[in-house]
C-alpha cells in the first residue's frame, strides 16, 4: 500500500493505492484477494494491453454473486473518491459491481448504487466514486479505520463470465476550476477546442462564413505552443473588425450571488510592444465585468475578480484580443475566492468522461439527447464524440432566428448541409413546428435548435 502524489496533477490529487493488481501468480493473487462463498481464485492477466486481475464469475442458478476480500488499512477521512478501472466482456451477465469497506467488527460502508458503478461498455472503464456515495450497513466503526475491501459482483445471467479490475486507489481530489477544457487539451473536431467558441457559437461576418477554413486558421488549437499540457489556443487577430469573431468564450459554469470569484488565464502575444486583451465575465442577462491588459511576448498570468449580483448557472468567461497580433491562451481558470490559485484542470477534465460520476450526477454520456430524425437516437460517447444512430456526427448548418421557410430548408439541403438549426418560439404552434421538422426529415436533415 502506497500513499503518493501524482506528478501529473501535483497538488491536485493525493493517492492511496489499494492495489495495482499486478500479481505474478493466482496463488499470490488469491492470498491477497481471498475468494469468498465459493468464488474462484483471481487470475493475473493482461486484457487489451492492461495488466490486471481477472475475477472469474461462474454464475449458476444458485449463485447470487461472486466476491473477494482484501485486508487494507486506511483512514478514509483523508480521501474523497474511490478510483478503479474495470472491464466486463459480457455486460448482460453482470448485475452490478458492489464495493464494501469494512470498519470495525459490526459494520461496513457499501456502494452498490447502479447510478454510481455503471456498466456502460465492454471496454476498459474508469469508476470514480465519491466516498459520500457509500452508505452504512450495520454499525461501521468510522471512516478512520477501514480494514477490508470486498468486491462483490452480482449475477444477472447464470453463465460463466468475468470482470477484470486494475489499479484501485482512494483519491483526494480538490479541484476548484469551473471552466471546462481550460487547458485546450481536448479537441474532438480538428484543432477546434471542445467547450469553447467565439461567443455567438457561430460566425456572423459574411466574409468569414464563406471562408470557414480561413477563420479556423485564425482561431484554433496550437499543439506546438503550450503553457501547460500539449496545447494552447492560438488566435490571430488581423483587423479590429474581427474582434467579435475572435473572442474566446467558455461554456457556462455556475456562480453564486455576492460570492467573490477570480477569472485568470495564461497569455502571451507575438507583439513586441504588447497586444491589448480583455478578460471578461458574462453573468446573467449578458451583463459583464472586464479588465484590459497589455499582453507581452512571454507567458504571464492575468486575472480579474468579479462578484455576481445574482446566482446563475449561466456564467461564462471570455478572452478577447482587441488589437492586432497573435495571441496564445492556456491554463484558464475561474474559481471562488479573491485571488487566482495554482492552475488545476476542472474535475471532468481529469476523469474519463462517461465513467466519472460526481455527487451522483449522471456523467455527460448518460444524458439522452434527442436528434431531429424521428427515428434516430443520439448520445455523446466516452471519447466525447457526438453520435447519431451509433455513428460520429458533426452537424453542419446555418441557423435561423425564426421559422425557416420550405424554400430555405430545401436550399439548405441542396447546399450540402446536414442539419437544420432554428429557434422555436413559444408563439409557434405544434403544427407549424411539425411541418418544419417533417420537411427537414424528408430532405434528410437532422434538426438542432439554438
Ligand atoms: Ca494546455
Amino acid at each position: 500500500m502506497i500513499a503518493s502524489t501524482s506528478s501529473a496533477q501535483e497538488q491536485v490529487i493525493k493517492n492511496f493505492t489499494v492495489d495495482t493488481m499486478l500479481y505474478t501468480s493466482s496463488e499470490k493473487a488469491a492470498a491477497a484477494w481471498r475468494p469468498m462463498q465459493g468464488a474462484l481464485a483471481p487470475i493475473p492477466a493482461t486484457v487489451d494491453g492492461v495488466r490486471c486481475l481477472t475475477l472469474p464469475c461462474h454464475f449458476r442458478p444458485s449463485t447470487q454473486r461472486a466476491l473477494w476480500e482484501k485486508d487494507i488499512d486506511v483512514d478514509l477521512t483523508q480521501y474523497n473518491y474511490l478510483y478503479f478501472r474495470f472491464k466486463a466482456p459480457d455486460l448482460s451477465a453482470i448485475g452490478n459491481v458492489a464495493i464494501y469497506l469494512q470498519s470495525g467488527d459490526k459494520g461496513w460502508y457499501l456502494c452498490d448504487d447502479h447510478t454510481v458503478v455503471r456498466l456502460l461498455t465492454d471496454q476498459w472503464m474508469t469508476a470514480l466514486i465519491p466516498i459520500k456515495a457509500f452508505r452504512e450497513v450495520g454499525e461501521p466503526a468510522g471512516w478512520e479505520q477501514i480494514t477490508k475491501m470486498r468486491i462483490s459482483i452480482w449475477q444477472r445471467k447464470d453463465i460463466a463470465t468475468s470482470v477484470s479490475i486494475s489499479d484501485i486507489r482512494f483519491q483526494k481530489i480538490d479541484l476548484v476550476n469551473l471552466v471546462h477544457n481550460s487547458g485546450f487539451e481536448y479537441a474532438s473536431i480538428d484543432r477546434h477546442p471542445d467547450y469553447w467558441g467565439p461567443g455567438h457559437w457561430g460566425l456572423r461576418e459574411g466574409r468569414w462564413t464563406a471562408k470557414m477554413d480561413q477563420w479556423r486558421e485564425t482561431w484554433r488549437i496550437d499543439d506546438t505552443v503550450a503553457h501547460q499540457g500539449k496545447n494552447s489556443l492560438r488566435v490571430v487577430q488581423t483587423a479590429e473588425a474581427d474582434i467579435l469573431e475572435h473572442r474566446v468564450v467558455s461554456t457556462f459554469f455556475p456562480t453564486t450571488k455576492n460570492k467573490p470569484y477570480t477569472f485568470s488565464a495564461w497569455l502571451k502575444s507575438d507583439q513586441p510592444n504588447g497586444q491589448e486583451v480583455e478578460l471578461k465575465i458574462y453573468t446573467l442577462k449578458n451583463t459583464w465585468v472586464k479588465k484590459t491588459f497589455t499582453v507581452t511576448h512571454t507567458w504571464k498570468r492575468y486575472e480579474v475578480g468579479f462578484t455576481p449580483k445574482k446566482t446563475s448557472p449561466r456564467t461564462r468567461s471570455a478572452i478577447c484580443p482587441t488589437t492586432q497580433g497573435t495571441l496564445w491562451i492556456d491554463s484558464v481558470q475561474a474559481e471562488a475566492g479573491t485571488t487566482a490559485t495554482t492552475y488545476q484542470p476542472a474535475f471532468k477534465d481529469i476523469t474519463i468522461i462517461g465513467h466519472a460520476v460526481q455527487n451522483n450526477e449522471p456523467a455527460i454520456a448518460d444524458y439522452p439527447i434527442i436528434a431531429g430524425s424521428n427515428t434516430g437516437t443520439s448520445s455523446i460517447d466516452t471519447n466525447r464524440r457526438f453520435l447519431v444512430d451509433g455513428k460520429p456526427f458533426i452537424p453542419t448548418t446555418v441557423g435561423w432566428d425564426k421559422e425557416p421557410t420550405p424554400n430555405a430548408i430545401r436550399d439548405l439541403a441542396l447546399s450540402g448541409f446536414n442539419t437544420l438549426c432554428f429557434t422555436a418560439y413559444p408563439s409557434q404552434t405544434v403544427a407549424s413546428l411539425r411541418t418544419i421538422m417533417d420537411n427537414a426529415n424528408t430532405l434528410g436533415l437532422k434538426i438542432t435548435q439554438h
